[in-house]
Formats: C-alpha cells, structure tokens, sequence
C-alpha cells in the first residue's frame, strides 16, 4: 500500500471563511459605490485576493490606477483579518478533526492547499496548525487556481506523487486544479457546481472511514 497525500482546500473546506471575505468585499465594493451580493461572492470562492478585486472593478465597469488598486486591496485585507482576529476553535466545519486525525491515525501525509495568504493564521486561532506536515498558501504561489501549481507543490513537499495525491475543495477553480494536477477531487459542497469532482459530499459528516480507507489503500 502506498502511502497517500490528502491536500486540503482551507476557506470552504476547513473553515467558513467565506462570510468574513463577504463582508469585507462588500464593505470595500460598497465605499466605491458599487453593489455587491450574495450570488457574487460564490464566483469569488477560490479566486485569488487580487483576482477577486478584478473581477468586482470588471462586474461594475470601473477602472482606477494602480496606487488605489493596491490601496483597496489593503483595506480589505484589513477589514478580513478584522474578523480572522476573532476566530477560535468553533469555526471549524463539522467533522474535521476527526478526519483530520483518523487520516493522521493511519499513517497518511496531510498538506493543505489554499489560495489564501492569512491561511498560516486561520490556522493558528483555530488550533489546527500542528496537523499539517505542509503547507502551500497563497504566499508560495504565482499562479493561481485552477492553475494546478497549489497542489503539485503540496505533493512535492509531502514528496508523494500527484496520482498518489486526494484534494478536497469547495470550489470549482479548486476541483479543476486538482484534476489537471492528475489527483483525485473530492468536492465538498452543491453536487450541481462541482460535478467535476470524482466525489462530491455536503459535508465532512457525510464522509465515512470505510470511504477514506478505500481511497488509501487504493493502487
Ligand atoms: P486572502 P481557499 C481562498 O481560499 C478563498 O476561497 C477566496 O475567497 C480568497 O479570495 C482567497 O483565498 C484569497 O484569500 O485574501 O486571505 O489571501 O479557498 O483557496 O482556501
Ligand atoms: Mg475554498
């Protein structure tokens, strides 16, 4: 048996982050004078932090310089981790640690994979930091999901090949990534958005070990 590396996606996956990403574009897109919804903010799940800001400017036709560029990014930034300072343990979705340490139970490299920059300090205030054997976030990166350079990293810091390799992720960027990296995607969230996934589940609750040891103990 070959021992599998199991990447994971942090927002959407481990965490719900994605109300805070919310709140802090909607306050940013709402200061410039452009409106920001629900329905928006799902297209922005897995989009890097400077992609997302181009997508908000493209959705409103709005052009501004460089300087306010980067000085918009800032500010949301600040407004995110407004809200990251005050996270704890209870913002963990449903059944991670579990998994998260019946994988590390049987022997298996765990890494996480994600787009964020403030993944190192999600981390932290949620005490699952020591879980990981590696971590590539959106600081190790130059290109973005579904650019599949996330996770080959990943696997490479695990030293574990690609197809030895099971990502779970949230998003549709995510699950494209995983499957150009040549590793199998297990979705996590609306069968209807990630049908690209080899599996999709609602949740971690849904996942059983009889699921996960198939996945290990695959050829
Ligand atoms: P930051 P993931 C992604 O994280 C989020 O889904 C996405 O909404 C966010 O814009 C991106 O991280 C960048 O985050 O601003 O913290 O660097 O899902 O890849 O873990
Ligand atoms: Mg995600």
């Amino acid at each position: 048996m070959t021992k599998k590396g199991f990447i994971f996606d942090l927002d959407g996956v481990i965490v719900d982050t994605a109300k805070y990403h919310f709140l802090a574009w909607k306050k940013l897109a709402n200061s410039i004078g452009i409106d920001f919804t629900h329905l928006q903010n799902e297209q922005l799940k897995g989009v890097s932090r400077v992609k997302s800001l181009e997508k908000i400017l493209s959705w409103s036709n709005k052009a501004i310089s460089e300087d306010q560029f980067r000085a918009l990014m800032a500010k949301k930034n600040e407004e995110y981790l407004g809200y990251i300072s005050k996270m704890d343990a209870s913002e963990i979705l449903p059944d991670v640690p579990k998994i998260l340490d019946f994988l590390i139970d049987q022997k298996q490299s765990i890494a996480l994979g994600s787009a964020s920059k403030n993944a190192r300090e999600i981390l932290k205030k949620v005490k699952l930091l020591e879980k990981f054997e590696a971590i590539v976030d959106g600081n190790d990166v130059s290109k973005a999901k579904p650019d599949p350079e996330v996770f080959l990293m990943a696997a490479k810091q695990l030293k574990i090949k690609p197809e030895d390799c099971i990502v779970f992720e949230d998003s549709v960027a995510g699950v494209q990534a995983a499957n150009t990296a040549g590793m199998i995607a297990i979705g996590i969230g609306e069968k209807s958005v990630l049908h690209e996934a080899h599996f999709i589940y609602n949740d971690f609750t849904e996942i059983s070990r009889e699921f996960l040891t198939n996945l290990i103990n695959r050829k």
